[in-house]
């Protein structure tokens, strides 16, 4: 099965493209992605030499990039994780995130369409569901509320998703999916946020009082998800994802400052998000009766792991740090990088 992967290079897409290449023999993998600040392609080292995976650089946005590799190959399979990601950086600037999340999906539709791709699988976000009270949880029929341009872009993009199935037949499916955790997350998030800056006896900084609530999975068992979705997903259906594992910010980093060893006067209240969604919680029985797929990952085993892996590779964090991913690309790929 060939597979295009876009956003390869990022944590969730670097981890499916590893993945994919170790649970499947017959996988070969073309992975498009732009190298935006969240790519690194340090993240592929230990596969970029395998025969079954490839590189190109470029954007989702870019007509004749994403027509020309489309001409180039035949797939059997679209995987799209290309986005920008991160909640916080959309309230600074929402540009980027309407130019890749919107605009991107959209170019990268219509090339599939156009090359008569059929599977699509479009990676979204139970943020698009917007926020819950106390109580609940989101299945594939809650309504649609985004309420950051984080997640107001990923809800367009599903919009067009939808709208291109029902208008053209399309085969995509749309997944949505709580909060990961795993290795190779980018150091802004929560949680290699307060890994990193716990290692350094840096505060943690906590929005407004640490009460909301999210739901955590491992990036492992996400994948698997996508990578059902991919094979078994009905086109045109929607599925939820989630790891059954509520948790407020402040159980988080109780667990962290208990887990490294540190001592609970790092917390730092710090002025809360704009807009802030209050509590997320996945109802993903629809994944267990079509997709037979249920998150494998404990949470406390695998928050362990996560922890072992940032203490493992303080390197990989400090390159990242200092920007010096970057050089290692001007090595393996011989200064393209100017082309994105
Ligand atoms: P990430 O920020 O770590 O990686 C994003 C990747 O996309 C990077 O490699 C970046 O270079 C690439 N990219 C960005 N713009 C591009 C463009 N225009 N063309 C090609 N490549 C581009 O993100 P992530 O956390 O791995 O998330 C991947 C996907 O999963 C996203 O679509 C995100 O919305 C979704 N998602 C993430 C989470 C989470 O908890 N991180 C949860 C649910 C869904
Ligand atoms: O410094 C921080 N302090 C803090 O209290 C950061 C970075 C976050 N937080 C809070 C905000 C959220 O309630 O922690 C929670 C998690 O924040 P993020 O790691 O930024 O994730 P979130 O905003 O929940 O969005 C994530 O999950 C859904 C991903 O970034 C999205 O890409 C995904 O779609």
């Amino acid at each position: 099965m060939l597979i295009l992967v876009t956003g390869g290079c990022g944590f969730i897409g670097s981890e499916f493209i590893r993945w994919q290449l170790a649970a499947n023999a017959d996988a070969r993998i073309v992975n498009l992605d732009k190298l935006t600040y969240a790519g690194n392609p340090e993240n592929l080292a230990a596969i970029a030499g395998n025969s079954r995976y490839e590189f190109q650089l470029g954007d989702i946005a870019d007509r004749s990039c994403v027509e020309g590799l489309l001409a180039c190959n035949t797939f059997d399979g679209v995987v799209n994780f290309a986005a920008e990601s991160h909640v916080d950086r959309s309230l600074l600037d929402s540009g980027p995130f309407v130019q890749t999340n919107v605009i991107g999906t959209q170019v990268l539709l219509d090339a599939c369409r156009q090359a008569g791709i059929r599977r699509y699988v479009q990676v979204s976000t139970d943020e698009v569901y917007g926020s819950l009270g106390s109580t609940g949880k989101f299945t594939e029929e809650t309504p649609l509320a985004p309420n950051s341009p984080y997640s107001a872009s990923k809800a367009a993009a599903d919009m067009l998703v939808r709208a291109y199935h029902h208008s053209f037949g399309f085969p995509a499916v749309i997944t949505r999916c709580s909060n990961n955790y795993g290795p190779y997350q980018f150091p802004e998030k929560l949680l290699p946020l307060f890994i990193t800056n716990l290692f350094a006896d840096l505060q943690v900084p906590v929005y407004g009082a640490g009460t909301n609530v999210r739901d955590w999975i491992h990036v492992t068992d996400h994948c698997r998800g996508i990578d059902a979705a991919l094979r078994r997903g009905k086109p045109g259906e929607v599925y939820n994802f989630g790891g059954l594992t509520e948790k407020t910010n402040l159980e988080i980093t109780h667990l962290l400052l208990d887990l490294i060893g540190k001592p609970h006067s790092l917390i730092r209240y710090v002025a809360d998000r704009p807009g802030h969604d209050l509590r997320y919680a996945i109802d993903c029985t629809k994944a267990k009766r079509e997709l037979s797929w249920q998150p494998e990952v404990v949470f406390e085993q695998g928050l362990r792991d996560t922890i072992e892996w940032y203490r493992t590779h303080g390197d990989w964090v400090a390159r990242i740090k200092s920007g010096a991913y970057r050089d290692y690309y001007q090595q393996q790929y011989g200064g393209r990088l100017n082309q994105a």
